[in-house]
């Protein structure tokens, strides 16, 4: 069982992106469960890639393929993933903030929303504050979640709630953040109203947001 998590984890690292829609249907064919594919293979192959990067053994283009691959993994995942179907439990607007272009985090937390049966407009990457504020008044979500990978761009999550409380309707909409640099004490400081570690916090916080 462990083997086929590490020749996941692998293809990850050494982004096989031909190769891992055969290793993770291999994977599930032996029963494995979606989210230990995930949380065990996947996500750990993605830090490896990390340190590397950190550690110039890997450059842009390397990190990209990675991407590629962890992303190819995660569509065939997806059906897993999300076995509700069950009435909307709210409306969620999900986005990555300006100026980041990380997105596969945003992608998984925005599966196991859905999963878990909640509506999620996906705004995408790069998403301005004047264009998120606009979709906010239109959509009137219950939760705003923004997603930040890079320290440059943790700033940008502080101007969203600022300009929500400019157009005063910061107190119509929950704001949940996340991403790897993100924690609870900078979530304190911007005055978020809750912080998901990973995916599967990310659905308890909603939920807890919503319900109150
Ligand atoms: Co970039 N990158 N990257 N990268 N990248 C990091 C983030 C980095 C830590 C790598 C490193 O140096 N070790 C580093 C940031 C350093 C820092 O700011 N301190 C970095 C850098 C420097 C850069 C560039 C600047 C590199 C360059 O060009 N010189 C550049 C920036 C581009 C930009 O955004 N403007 C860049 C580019 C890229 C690629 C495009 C090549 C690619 C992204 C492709 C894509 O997303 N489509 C990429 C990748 C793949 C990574 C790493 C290797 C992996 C990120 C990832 O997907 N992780 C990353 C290193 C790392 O994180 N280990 C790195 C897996 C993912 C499932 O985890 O996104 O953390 P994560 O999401 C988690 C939780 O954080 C949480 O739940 C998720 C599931 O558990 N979560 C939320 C996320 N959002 C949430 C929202 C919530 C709640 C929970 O509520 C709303």
């Amino acid at each position: 069982m462990s083997e086929q998590l590490d020749k996941i984890k692998e293809a990850i690292v050494g982004g096989q992106h031909n190769e891992i829609e055969a290793l993770v249907q291999a994977a599930l064919d032996a029963t494995l469960a979606a989210d230990q594919i995930v949380n065990q293979a996947m996500i750990p192959g993605m830090d490896v890639v990390g340190r590397k990067f950190s550690n110039n053994e890997i450059f842009v283009p390397e990190m990209l393929v990675a991407a590629v691959t962890m992303n190819k993994g995660l569509a065939l995942l997806k059906p897993f993933l999300q076995q509700s179907g069950a009435e909307s439990k709210g409306r969620i607007i999900m986005c990555t903030v300006k100026g980041d272009l990380h997105d596969i985090g945003k992608n998984l937390v925005i599966m196991m929303l859905e999963g878990a049966g909640f509506e999620v407009l996906d705004m995408g990457v790069d998403i301005n504050v004047d264009s998120l504020i606009a979709t906010v008044k239109e959509i009137k979500p219950d939760v705003l979640g923004l997603s930040a990978l890079l320290t440059t761009t943790l700033p940008e999550m502080a101007k969203v709630i600022e300009a929500l409380e400019a157009n005063n309707i910061r107190d119509e909409v929950k704001v949940m953040i996340g991403g790897a640099p993100v924690d609870a004490a900078f979530s304190d400081k911007i005055g978020a109203d809750g912080y998901g570690r990973d995916a599967a916090e990310a659905v308890q916080i909603a939920r807890q947001l919503i319900t109150g």
